[in-house]
């Protein structure tokens, strides 16, 4: 039987479920979730494979109005993932009505990457009203004829093998590009990063969690088999640091604590982590800072 192997780009509006979604197809966690828009910043591949073949999903922040220099890189990175790839997963939250993003980014799916298979996948079902099923599916897909749907629930787990089964019948013949191990192009220490930056947004609200970015300094397995970590949390004002370190220190440590105890499920051993918290003035728009940022 021939191999096979693609890629296919996850799209869609902010706090959708797409990082959801991968890591349930994956069957693992490789890409932070929260309850707060513009969580996912980078590309980020989840690697899937099976006997006859592999997928390669490429998580993408989600799509929106760029506020920032940092929003549009954000886009520019979704952008180029809809034109590399095979297959466009496209995710919409169908307990709402699509917004004008949302035919916004029907738009740019057609016009970026009018050859790719676009797959619908209507997430959030769990939350859909059964008297709003049939409307809400019909504007979603009035939006994109040419699209194969299909109702999910990335938390829940409803019909996601079917959606996997159905993006690997859509791969073209292809090789296998990556090792039956490799299951994203993240390393564990940019993922414990990840992880910190997840438990902040966890626990911060308002303005202050889109404008944190996490730079692990350390990274460094000790002879007592312990991995010990050592990452700033950068945060854009001085009022915002007093936030993030909290009173008597309490925020920070509660972050830190729940990222500890993330890092520790990922890596499967014990981890000593440090975090400190930085001021650097306006670093989302700050080209140099971004860039030393991995953004
Ligand atoms: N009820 C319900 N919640 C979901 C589902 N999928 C994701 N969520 C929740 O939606 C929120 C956003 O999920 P993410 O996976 O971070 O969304 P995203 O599209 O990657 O967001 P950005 O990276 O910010 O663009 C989280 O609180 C998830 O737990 C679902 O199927 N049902
Ligand atoms: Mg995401």
């Amino acid at each position: 039987m021939m191999y096979k192997s693609g890629v296919v780009a996850l799209v869609g509006s902010p706090n959708v479920g797409k990082s959801t979604l991968v890591n349930s197809l994956l069957g693992q966690k490789i890409a932070i979730v929260s309850t707060k828009p513009q969580t996912t910043r980078d590309a980020q591949r989840g690697i899937l494979t099976t006997e006859n073949a592999q997928v390669i999903f490429v998580d993408t922040p989600g799509v929106l109005r760029p506020n920032y220099v940092l929003d549009r890189t954000m886009l520019a990175i979704a952008r180029s993932a809809v034109q590399d790839a095979d297959v466009v997963l496209w995710i919409v939250d169908v307990a709402k009505k699509p917004s004008n993003e949302e035919r916004r980014i029907a738009k740019l799916i057609e016009q970026t990457n009018p050859s790719a298979t676009v797959y619908l996948a209507m997430n959030k079902c769990d939350l859909l009203k059964p008297e709003n099923v049939i409307n809400h599916t019909n504007i979603y897909r009035s939006l994109c004829d040419k699209a194969i749907w299909m109702l999910v629930s990335a938390k829940r787990g409803d019909n996601v093998e079917r959606v996997k089964k159905d993006i690997i019948d859509l791969m073209p013949e292809g090789p296998k590009y990556y090792e039956n191990d490799e299951i994203t192009d993240k390393t564990v220490r940019e993922l414990s990063g990840e992880l910190l930056r997840e438990s902040a947004l966890y626990y911060l609200r308002h303005e202050i969690p889109h404008g944190i970015a996490v730079l692990v300094e350390e990274f460094i397995e000790k002879e007592d088999g312990k991995m010990e970590i050592i990452a700033t949390l950068v945060v854009e004002n001085n009022r915002h640091k007093g936030v993030v370190i909290g009173k008597n220190g309490s925020m920070i440590k509660a972050i830190g604590i729940r990222a500890r105890r993330e890092i520790e499920k990922m890596i499967e051993q014990p981890v000593n982590l440090q975090t400190f918290v930085k001021v650097k003035a306006d670093w989302r728009n700050d080209n140099n800072q971004l860039k030393h940022m991995g953004y």
